[in-house]
């Protein structure tokens, strides 16, 4: 995936509250296309293979629970300068720190249940995407 495409995901807790059509509209109407998108759901081990960078992190373990309670919406966004512009988009990790108007600041509750992923680089945004979509999916 070159460096016009992110991957995200709606977290369970935005899909449970309801928001899943606002933060859609959010994410188009900041410019992202929607290359591919489904509702799904994370198994205990995608969310470990997911995560595992944090596998050492106290938090693992609730994240591992958290992220496979429900269904998620996975997506690939396509933009100009997409995984930054995109993470500028959500805003910070703990929404309390999040600026105003970012996905995170409006719909987040707390660090850990909050609301979106975004990739962090453009190989991350490759495998995350392959990880949930192949070819024939992607437009
Ligand atoms: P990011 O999602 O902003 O990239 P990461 O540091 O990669 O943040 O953490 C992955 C996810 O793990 C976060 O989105 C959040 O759900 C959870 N998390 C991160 N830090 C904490 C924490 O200090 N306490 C609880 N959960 C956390
Ligand atoms: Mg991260």
């Amino acid at each position: 995936m070159a460096n016009n495409k992110t991957f995200t995901m709606l977290k369970p807790d935005s899909v449970e509250k309801g928001n899943i059509g606002a933060i859609l509209e959010k994410i188009t109407s900041s410019g992202f296309r929607i290359v591919a998108m489904k509702l799904t759901q994370l198994t205990t081990a995608d969310a470990e293979a997911f995560y595992e960078i944090h596998k050492d992190r106290p938090f693992f373990a609730d994240l591992v629970t958290y992220m496979t309670r429900g269904p998620i919406v996975a997506a690939i966004l396509e933009k100009d300068n997409a995984v930054e512009d995109f993470r500028t988009l959500i805003g910070a990790t703990n929404p309390a720190e999040a600026a105003e108007g970012t996905i995170r600041n409006m719909f987040a509750d707390s660090i850990s249940e909050n609301a979106v992923h975004g990739s962090d680089s453009d190989e991350n945004a490759a495998i995350e995407g392959a990880f949930h979509f192949s070819g024939r999916e992607m437009f």
